[in-house]
């Protein structure tokens, strides 16, 4: 059995930022993210008695050891649930729109959980498929959802996995602003781990987490795109400031995503309902009303190439693709 699977990419409005279990996979915090429908990973997973190894083809280009790593922490679990050995051949395209530089690993692990297991002939539930692609990349157990999905963080390996909490059926989207950068990243990992183990900020960030959610919540259930938005970006400000504090500091921030951040407070003065988020690279994604996106990307389209402007509006969750 062999078909391919899609998950589309998610964006956290409350952020994940920090471990408690690095090797299962347990956030530190709740989280909680809108899947888009811009972004998605196509994957294919075959096993096959005849491979002497695990293969992973990406965009049609063989992977070697580092990337093959994460993926085989999901295919070791499924041949643990379903009781095969044999090696695996995994497939994998990204539909990113071109210059956009935003590989994703929440929707390629997310993807991958759902090939890797229909492959092997087991029927998961939502809940056991967000427990296989947390263990492959914690942002992974959301973009099993459609909308709005929760990670509730859990305490173990049974306990830590997404549910969702809205479809966004209704007046919201993001714009990306892809700032061109070409400075080297400190990876989410490293930059997760060094901010929990030096950063004095940590507890801080820690404190309102729970705050934050259960008011975003209730601002997703009156369906007021305003007031998630102005949460979202606070979630995003405080995570990026515990990584100032490290040892040594680091920031994803560029001289560009601050001006793309002026952009908006700057639209917002003139009146659209728009804030921003940002994550572990210094792209800077914008929420907002779906119904002034266009609107938006013409406005912002004075001070950033119009290439560099990607709208997004909410997407399906994981399914298996017939063609
Ligand atoms: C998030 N990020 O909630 C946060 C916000 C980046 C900043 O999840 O180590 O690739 O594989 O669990 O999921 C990016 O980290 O990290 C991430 P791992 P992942 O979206």
């Amino acid at each position: 059995m062999s078909s391919w699977v899609r998950a589309h990419t998610n964006i956290a409005l409350i952020k994940y930022w920090g471990k408690e279990n690095e090797e299962l996979i347990i956030p530190m915090n709740h989280s909680l993210s809108l899947t888009l429908d811009a972004f998605y990973t196509d994957t294919k997973v075959l096993f096959d008695d005849s491979l002497n190894q695990d293969e992973l083809v990406l965009d049609g280009v063989l992977q070697g050891h580092e990337s093959l790593k994460k993926v085989q922490v999901v295919l070791n679990r499924v041949r643990e649930m379903a009781g095969i050995s044999s090696h695996a051949r995994v497939e994998s395209i990204n539909h990113v729109p071109t210059a956009a530089g935003l590989a994703s690993s929440a929707s390629g692990l997310a993807a991958l959980a759902g090939a890797a297991s229909h492959a092997a002939g087991l029927s998961l539930s939502e809940k056991d498929l967000s427990r296989l692609a947390r263990i492959g990349s914690g942002s992974a157990s959301r973009s099993i959802y459609g909308g709005f999905a929760e990670w509730i963080k859990g305490y173990d390996d049974k306990t830590s996995f997404a549910v969702p909490v809205d479809d966004a059926d209704w007046d919201i989207g993001m714009l990306f602003i892809v700032v061109n950068d070409a400075k080297k990243d400190v990876s989410s990992r490293e930059g997760m781990r060094r901010t929990v183990e030096t950063s004095p900020f940590y507890d801080g960030w820690l404190q309102t987490v729970d705050g934050d959610l259960t008011n975003m919540k209730e601002a997703i259930s009156k369906r007021d795109v305003y007031t998630v938005g102005e949460i979202a970006e606070r979630s995003a400000l405080k995570m990026h400031a515990t990584t100032l504090g490290a040892i040594p500091p680091f920031t994803y921030w560029s001289a560009e995503s601050m001006k793309a951040m002026d952009a908006v407070r700057q639209l917002r003065k003139k009146g659209y309902a728009v804030h921003f988020t940002m994550d572990a690279g210094p792209n800077v994604k914008l929420i907002c009303k779906a119904s002034e996106l266009a609107e938006l990307k013409r406005l912002l389209s004075e001070h950033f190439d119009t290439s560099r402007l990607i709208e997004a509006r909410p997407g399906p969750g994981l399914h298996v693709l017939t063609r």
